[in-house]
């Protein structure tokens, strides 16, 4: 709990009307979309940087942790305060600040949300290609804190291929820019590198400068319908080794496409087993015919049926519903076990077999679904309390089965939470112990988002 002089000088920081303590209002911020929950002591509203900077100091002064939040619809509990403290919103610190159109950048503050900053830059022939499917809601800062990756980086990247500098307020309330505003630097260590995806445990983001892109001319958008989850694996495989990089190369399966069918009240696939998605960009002679070479492909790997996007609002619905799946999968069990698994693309078939054999071994449900053109399958466990400890089973396998064959244990949503105790699996102790070298040496009190990334601080 806070002593009540803090919560004085917090209100006197931030403003009155800007920090919350209210059971009602603070139950608003205890969560993330990981179903994990957990009271924060007190919610502040910061506007500036130097706010955020004064937080900082009397949490180290105190020694109360602080949470930084965008809008909760984390993957991995980044922004669930778990042991208390202070959460600091930044719903108001939500302005685009820039968009230069001649150097090709945008600055950001931290609650901007990704949707918004996508449309305003298209209206003006411009591109920022990370586009996490909670675009509509999810945040800059959150998607710089967790690394975001989402539904074009197979031939985009992920958020840390857009952020050339951030601003960032140190755990002790320092303030310091890292990065440029140039297209290369190479001035020192690479310090935005190490806070984008540091998933609030390093600093506090206040200030985001992204690359943007040209808009590519002309975007052609095709789903094929597989009678096998294997099948379309194969398929998805084909497609990069005859050397085309479609900017989105999405792999559903049968248990998710029924959920989302449910959930819209809408007939997607009749019947088939799984689904591809699969959008290409550029000029319009390239797309034209990179589109029906696609198409062919998935005639040879055996597609029932290959439906092309003719327009734009056929092919806003074709993505509507592949965003749709992950909140439609909320809806089939009431627990979701989230995991993010990413190996080498070419292996996809394989660990989808495994994962297959794990479900059958343990009996459980296992959804998956994702970005198959970047080897990142979202391995869903849907699962009810009595199922909990097999599904505990069923995550280390899964761990086991991706690292064998070369992959990671989280391609997109961060290690949070749930995954810290695999973490060691994959790193080892050498790294994990620089990696926590780095947090004791920027966080010596651990105030900032305890308990994250790390089982222990030591
Ligand atoms: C997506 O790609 C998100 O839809 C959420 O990363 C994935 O719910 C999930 O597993
Ligand atoms: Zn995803």
């Amino acid at each position: 709990m806070l002593k009540p002089s803090v919560v004085k000088e917090l209100k006197k920081i931030v403003g009155p009307d800007n920090l919350f303590t209210s059971s009602e209002e603070l139950v608003v911020y205890s969560y993330d979309a990981t179903q994990r929950e957990s009271l924060p002591w007190a919610v502040a509203r910061p506007v500036s940087t130097e706010e955020v900077s004064k937080v900082l100091v009397l949490a180290n002064r105190e020694h109360f942790p602080v949470v930084p939040r965008g809008a909760g619809t984390g993957m991995s509990g980044g922004s669930v305060p778990i042991q208390g403290g202070v959460v600091l919103s930044f719903e108001r610190m939500n302005h685009i600040l820039e968009i230069d159109e001649d150097d090709l950048i945008a600055v950001v503050e931290p609650g901007v949300v990704t949707g918004d900053l996508q449309r305003e830059v298209e209206s003006r022939g411009l591109f920022y290609p990370p586009d996490p499917a909670s675009h509509q809601f999810c945040t800059m800062g959150g998607n710089v804190a967790e690394c975001a990756g989402g539904l074009r980086a197979v031939k985009y990247g992920v958020t840390k291929d857009y952020v050339l500098g951030l601003e960032v307020v140190l755990p002790t309330g320092e303030v310091i820019r890292t990065g440029a505003r140039t297209a290369k630097s190479v001035a020192g260590y690479d310090l935005t590198k190490l806070m984008v995806g540091s998933e609030g445990t390093l600093g506090i983001v206040t200030k985001i400068i992204v690359k943007l892109l040209p808009l590519p001319e002309s975007v052609r958008t095709l789903s094929a319908f597989f009678s096998t989850i294997e099948n379309a694996a194969v398929a998805a495989s084909s497609i990069i080794a005859n050397r085309i990089l479609p900017r989105a190369l999405e792999l559903v399966d049968q248990a998710a496409l029924r959920a989302v069918e449910s959930y819209l009240k809408q007939d997607i696939s009749s019947g088939a087993a799984a689904m591809l998605i699969v959008e290409v960009d550029g000029p319009i002679e390239s797309t034209a015919r990179d589109i029906g070479r696609v198409e062919e492909l998935m005639t040879r790997a055996g597609a029932m049926r290959i439906t092309r996007a003719e327009t734009e609002v056929e092919r806003e619905q074709i993505w509507k519903a592949r965003r749709a799946i992950s909140p439609a999968l909320y809806t089939i069990k009431p627990k979701k076990v989230n995991e993010d698994i990413v190996v080498p693309r070419s292996k996809i078939p394989d660990i989808l077999r495994a994962i297959n054999e794990i479900a059958k071994r343990h009996d459980l449900l296992i959804v998956n679904f994702g970005h198959a053109g970047d080897g990142n399958i979202h391995t869903n466990i849907m699962i009810d309390e009595a199922e909990a400890e097999r599904a505990a089973i069923a995550v280390k396998e899964l761990f086991e089965a991706t690292l064998r064959l070369g992959g990671s244990i989280s391609g997109e949503h961060g290690i949070g939470l749930s995954k810290a105790r695999y973490l060691p699996m994959e790193l080892g102790a050498d790294a994990l112990g620089v990696m926590k070298k780095i947090k004791g040496t920027l966080d010596p009190n651990n105030i900032l988002n305890p308990g994250k990334i790390f089982l222990s601080a030591e």
